[in-house]
């Protein structure tokens, strides 16, 4: 049944399971001299730029990423920047000013504003949101290019009004040497950006180092051991959620185009590791989708990863009715959620659980990957349960703000020094007495 089969999905795509490739493995087992688990990786990585710091960075990007770069250029230089900006596809430059001015209209509307309220005459209590002064951006850089990245991270950071915002990316011509990501930083005005990927670009940012200062926040996608390093690092720094593989679950109905839904299935297969799941209850649509999907196959830029992706982690599954469709969807519980059927808003209705949801035949993911306004930094693996997407409030912190009268402090008295007494706490009891007792 469908519940199986998404049962067996998610455990594929849990970055718990194996996802390194056989030639990730021959590397790490080099460098390290015998072969270590993903983990085990990650933790001696992680303990040696915290101990050794700039010289481990260094030395990690060398063995592992084939760079040889120096405390100087490990950090893209300014000219650079400026270089990649003035040499830049001017319609794409106008793509990137338009997507900014979207993102920066919806986390702007959404960001959290401090709340003061005056229960009492006298009291004044508020919530306030403060922005975090530094945080750490991660840009993949392995199997593509992603200036869209820099846009939906950094942007809600800018928005939140983070002081120091800083991007690593792996030392390769789709991470630190890719142009169009590069003309971004400069376009939305970042200047650090460092050629550095993996557990030790996540530690150096996490524990700090003379060549990169450390941040208070990391956030952005990566591959396992991006994600693995942050989860080591939680705790010394806030994280983002915790990145697998991307995944859409498109629920469909006798009214969606069967080349739409194909066309819809395919963009996320793309990204290769990418998890697409039709959920039907026309079972007519199945077939036809299952055409689509092998004609449109051919005729993909990157084919053969998205039919290997497809082949382990795609599924069409037939299910009774609308309200079973909510129900697997809801239990899976999908970073990315697209409903092609007459009443989306019906079906969207009925499920708790999505990273972000896409309503209707017009709505295809990509427009929220790469332009609507919402992050397409998203929990994936179920966490949606209990996580939320990137956005500007990922990047504020709250705290709380308490003011008293003397007569407020009076009237609120007797509660509090009854209950220090009953904890036994008599000189927190005091410290309210002595003000209140004439
Ligand atoms: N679907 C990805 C984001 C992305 N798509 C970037 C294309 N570029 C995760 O939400
Ligand atoms: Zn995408």
């Amino acid at each position: 049944g469908g519940m199986d089969v998404l049962a067996d999905l998610r455990e594929k795509l849990s970055p718990r399971g194996d996802l390194v490739s056989p030639r990730g493995r021959e590397l790490t087992a080099a460098v390290f001299g015998k072969p270590l688990t993903p983990v085990e990786v990650v933790e001696t990585i992680c303990r040696d730029v915290q101990s050794e710091g700039t010289a481990a960075l260094l030395r990690y990007t060398e063995s592992l990423d084939r760079t040889t770069l120096t405390g100087e250029t490990l950090r893209v230089p300014a000219a650079d920047l400026e270089a990649a900006h003035a040499g830049a596809d001017p319609d794409f430059l106008a793509s990137v000013r338009r997507i900014r001015d979207n993102i920066v209209e919806f986390q702007t509307a959404i960001r959290h504003q401090d709340v003061t309220i005056q229960p009492r005459p006298g009291v004044r209590l508020t919530q306030r949101y403060v922005p975090m002064r530094r945080v750490g951006i991660c840009v993949p850089g392995g199997a593509a290019a992603y200036p869209s990245t820099v846009l939906m991270t950094a942007v809600p950071a800018q928005v939140a009004g983070v002081d120091e915002i800083v991007v690593v990316a792996p030392p390769t011509p789709f991470g630190a040497y890719n142009k169009d990501m590069l003309a971004t930083c400069h376009e939305l005005g970042i200047t650090e950006v460092y050629r550095c990927g993996g557990a030790q670009a996540v530690a150096a940012m996490a524990f700090g180092c003379n060549a990169l200062p450390a941040v208070d926040k990391i956030v952005g996608p990566g591959n396992l051991f991006v994600a693995l390093a942050k989860k080591q690092v939680f705790g010394t720094v806030d994280i983002d959620s915790f990145a697998g593989p991307s995944e859409v679950i498109v629920i469909a109905d006798s009214t969606a185009s069967p080349a739409y839904v194909a066309a819809d299935l395919l963009a996320q297969a793309e990204h290769s590791p990418g998890s697409a799941i039709l959920i039907t209850w026309d079972e007519s649509l199945i077939d036809s989708v299952r055409g689509e999907l092998q004609t449109q196959l051919a005729k993909l830029e990157r084919s053969d990863l998205t039919r290997d992706a497809l082949a382990d982690f795609g599924a069409l599954i037939l299910v009774r009715d609308s309200e079973q469709a909510c129900e697997l969807t809801d239990s899976f519980a999908p970073e990315h959620l697209h409903i092609e059927t007459a009443d989306p808003d019906s079906q969207i209705a009925r499920i708790r659980n999505s990273g972000a949801a896409f309503l209707g035949h017009h709505t295809p993911v990509a427009l929220g990957d790469y332009a609507a306004g919402p992050s397409h930094v998203l929990p994936t693996g179920g966490t949606c349960k209990w996580a939320a997407g990137l956005s500007v409030n990922s990047f504020l912190r709250s705290g709380s703000v308490t003011m008293f009268s003397e007569e407020a402090t009076k009237e609120i008295a007797g509660d509090v020094i009854r209950i220090a007494e009953k904890e036994g706490l008599t000189a927190h009891a005091r410290s309210v007495s002595i003000r209140t007792d004439a």
